[in-house]
């Protein structure tokens, strides 16, 4: 059975959705998404997943991740070369990575795909141009999600562990929190979100774009996927059944651990053309990137059918009262 599922009518799409794509990528490219986004050093940064290969012949060869900067958050130019190109004899790709600044730092949580398993990583940058290491996980995890400042002296951060065998063998998979003296360390880790906390996932749910802070607590965006067996084939795939969606929730400012609320109904469905047609996995928003700015609009980054990167907008105070309203 089809759940259905609206977009909230506090969501705006811009109208120069999408605003990247493979077309303004200067090296081999096919499909441009699940970016991560920040402002930094005046500027707005994207890092974002290159899937290269063929759109025609539909196949992807290759994962690397691709630099872009702005002015104003929607119009971007893309750097010449891949920021980060992992691969070696263990390492397959980093992909879906967010950005998160601490102390005038720019870090940057990724999704690793190794030859034993997926593991998080976080690595940090000052200037785009040298990356370091800083930890990775054991598998299986991804969607590391760092929150912006130390909370009662320690780092925090949301991840999805991926615990096929633990859960029977289904993918219900939720949102586990940890806490961290250093960045590299972590630990005290703990369920945030179990998957049956969200009315409109029957699948599973994962962090989407870190924290932004607000005095009623912090956002947390979240994707949450729903599967039905009448959605049939229309992106590349032709077993792809899934619909991911966007859903937010918000966390005790002075002790994140404490889910204060959680959105009943979707954030984001996949609507728009962008969203629904003519991609690599139809119907899937994806966000990684959330900008809170001064006048209160907060821009949400996503990615789209896992073929174009996105942005939308909404008000902070809608936002909140989403999730305290209902939950
Ligand atoms: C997830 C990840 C994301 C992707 C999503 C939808 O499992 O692989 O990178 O956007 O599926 O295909």
């Amino acid at each position: 059975m089809e759940f259905d599922l609206k977009s909230s009518s506090i969501i705006h799409r811009h109208p120069a959705n999408p605003i990247l794509s493979a077309r303004q990528v200067p090296y081999p490219t096919a499909l441009v998404f699940n970016a991560g986004v920040c402002k930094f050093n005046g500027q707005y940064v994207m890092v974002f997943r290159n899937d290269y290969g063929s759109v025609e012949d539909q196949i992807v060869e290759g994962t690397n991740l691709g630099l872009a900067f702005s002015a104003d958050g929607i119009a971007w130019q893309v750097q010449p070369t891949p920021f980060m190109d992992w691969h070696d004899a263990e390492v397959i790709r980093a992909y879906d990575p967010r950005l998160t600044v601490i102390n005038q730092r720019c870090y940057i949580s990724f999704a690793v795909d190794t030859q034993h398993g997926i593991r998080g990583g976080i690595a940090v940058t000052d200037d785009f141009a040298h990356i370091e290491m800083v930890s990775l996980t054991a598998p299986d995890n991804r969607n590391l999600v760092l929150f912006p400042e130390k909370i009662d002296g320690k780092f925090l951060r949301l991840e999805r562990p991926l615990p096929v065998y633990g859960r029977w063998g289904m993918e219900r998979f939720d949102i586990w929190i940890s806490d961290s003296p250093d960045l590299v360390y972590w630990g005290n880790s703990q369920l945030l979100l179990g998957v049956e906390d969200v009315p409109f996932a029957n699948l599973k749910i994962g962090p989407a774009a870190p924290p932004i802070k607000t005095e009623r607590g912090w956002l947390v965006i979240f994707h949450a996927v729903d599967w039905s067996a009448e959605r049939s084939k229309t992106g590349w795939e032709d077993d792809w059944q899934k619909r991911y969606t966007a859903g937010i929730a918000l966390l005790d400012l002075h002790d994140p651990r404490k889910v204060l609320g959680v959105c009943k109904q979707p954030l984001i469905v996949p609507e728009a053309y962008y969203e629904i047609a003519n991609g690599f996995h139809n119907n899937v928003v994806f966000p990684g990137g959330m900008i809170l700015e001064d006048n209160g609009q907060v821009k949400i980054y996503y990615g789209a059918a896992d073929t174009v990167e996105c942005l939308a907008t909404a008000h902070v105070d809608d936002l909140l009262n989403l999730c305290v309203a209902q939950g």
